[in-house]
């Protein structure tokens, strides 16, 4: 069943927890001015509400039996021009947690209920007011860590994957409804050609391909990189962490074993977010005092922040050279791809040997750390697909896979000279698969599923 095809009168808070300048209360639904007449007020004192009309905002209070609860404003859409399609109020309060609780309570307490994750924008979708490519590029807009990343999905939200799309789909409409017209009436309609067909469709692969080509940069974005870096103790790790993200984030010390725990942030890399980890200096530990005991089980977190990275930025102190230690480890990680080999300490090291071919830096004058980015950037982007002007996510990509598919079996068809009518069952099922994307043909499951993905209030 979906979810979201009720029309019953819900309410959330819309804005994070927290203290801020407002908080904002959203109700939605059919009764939702009723839930607003029992709760806001122009005056307290002469206790009235004027004609609340759309796309107008009132000054008033929101009171409890007219007992004060807050300053505030409200803002009036009226059915189907709101967010939802419905009747839609939203309260701007103080932003306080305490005090858009109360609010939230009240509305509940009035005859609302309280709205689920998502529930906004699905019934936004399901009044028509939002596409599926839309939503998705709402909330992935909501998530972007990225300016690169925030932009595509902007250009999302404007519509740039669903018209592509809705194009794509009107040619393959096209297409069938010349089949179809000479499959039902064959005494007046000829036929058209094979090659004729083949070659639109082949055109419409073409185009799906120019979309497909993005999918890497836009998985990328998505979901990032993971990159630890990991060496032996003092080699300088957690300084290079502290100078890549920009600033004093993990502890250094000239203490050998000072990190013991593993320390995650995300970096910007031309718009792909780096998640960076810092780890426990790998070494073998005499496992009987208490010291060892806590730092072993940091090198154990080290060991597995390893196994489920992308990325190794290998570092090891260049005044020291590479060391038989650092030789064991890289020994044991030897199947393992993309590891960087990174020397440390170059401002102190005078004598290293210029052939080795390993990035060097310094993280105390910050040299070094563009070449270290750029060769992460083309580890992450080498073999690669090119760039795309679209953005698409797995489920999109999933879908234009499948229709990419219908329409190669139907080439085939053409090709073997297969009757028409068999052509024109994978065209259809290909346009099945591309209207999954802005979900003119959707499964009640999928748009749970994606809508459920929002948090409350959304
Ligand atoms: N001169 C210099 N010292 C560094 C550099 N990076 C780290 N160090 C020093 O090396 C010691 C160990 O650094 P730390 O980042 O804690 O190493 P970790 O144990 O690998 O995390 C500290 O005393 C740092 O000040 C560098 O680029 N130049
Ligand atoms: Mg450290």
């Amino acid at each position: 069943m979906n979810i979201f095809s009720g029309n019953d009168t819900i309410a959330a808070i819309a804005t994070p927890v927290g203290t801020g300048g407002i908080g904002i209360i959203r109700i939605s639904g059919s009764d939702s001015q009723g839930v607003i007449e029992k709760i806001f007020t122009s005056c307290l004192n002469d206790q009235n509400l004027p004609e609340l009309q759309a796309n107008r905002i009132y000054y008033g209070w929101v009171h409890d039996n007219f007992q004060p609860i807050d300053e505030a404003v409200l803002l009036c859409f009226r059915s189907p021009n709101s967010f939802t399609g419905e009747d839609v109020f939203e309260i701007q309060c103080h932003g306080g947690i305490n005090i858009v609780q109360k609010i939230l309570k009240l509305c509940l307490e009035n005859g609302a209920r309280l709205a689920g994750p998502g529930e906004f924008s699905g019934r936004a979708f399901m009044n028509g007011k939002l596409d599926l490519s839309k939503a998705e590029a709402v909330l992935d807009l909501i998530h972007a860590r990225t300016d690169r990343f925030s932009q595509a999905s902007a250009l999302n939200l404007s519509g740039r994957l669903a018209g592509k799309i809705n194009s794509l789909r009107t040619e393959l409409l096209n297409l069938l409804s010349i089949i179809t017209a000479a499959i039902d009436f064959p005494e007046e309609v000829d036929e058209p050609g094979y090659s004729r067909i083949q070659q639109r469709m082949e055109v419409l692969v073409n185009e799906i391909d120019s979309i497909l080509a993005g999918s890497v940069s836009s998985n990328l974005m998505r979901h990032g990189v993971k990159a630890v870096i990991a060496g032996k103790p003092n080699a300088g790790k957690s300084s290079l962490f502290n100078a890549l993200l920009d600033m004093q984030r993990a502890i250094v010390t000239e203490i050998p074993g000072t990190t013991r725990d593993i320390i995650q942030e995300s970096v910007d890399i031309n718009g792909i977010p780096l998640i960076l980890t810092d780890t426990a200096g790998l070494r073998d530990l005499d496992s009987n005092s208490q010291q060892n005991y806590i730092e072993s089980l940091g090198i154990n977190l080290t060991k597995e922040a390893l196994e489920t990275s992308d990325i190794i930025i290998y570092l090891y102190d260049l005044t020291l050279g590479m060391t038989c230690e650092d030789d064991k480890v890289l020994e044991s990680l030897k199947n393992r791809k993309n590891i960087l080999k990174v020397g440390s300490k170059l401002d102190i090291a005078w004598d290293i040997t210029h052939e080795d071919p390993v990035i060097k830096v310094s993280a105390k004058n910050k040299t070094g750390l563009t070449e270290l980015k750029e060769a992460i950037l083309t580890i992450v982007l080498s073999n690669k697909e090119t760039d795309s002007e679209f953005c698409t996510n797995l489920r999109q990509q999933e879908c234009l896979q499948r229709s990419r598919e219908f329409l190669t079996k139907a080439i085939d068809g053409c090709k073997n000279k297969d009757p028409q009518d068999l052509i024109s069952i994978d065209l259809k099922s290909a346009l099945i698969s591309l209207g999954e994307i802005t979900g003119e043909v959707v499964s009640d499951e999928i748009i749970n599923n994606i809508f459920s993905n929002f948090c409350i209030g959304k």
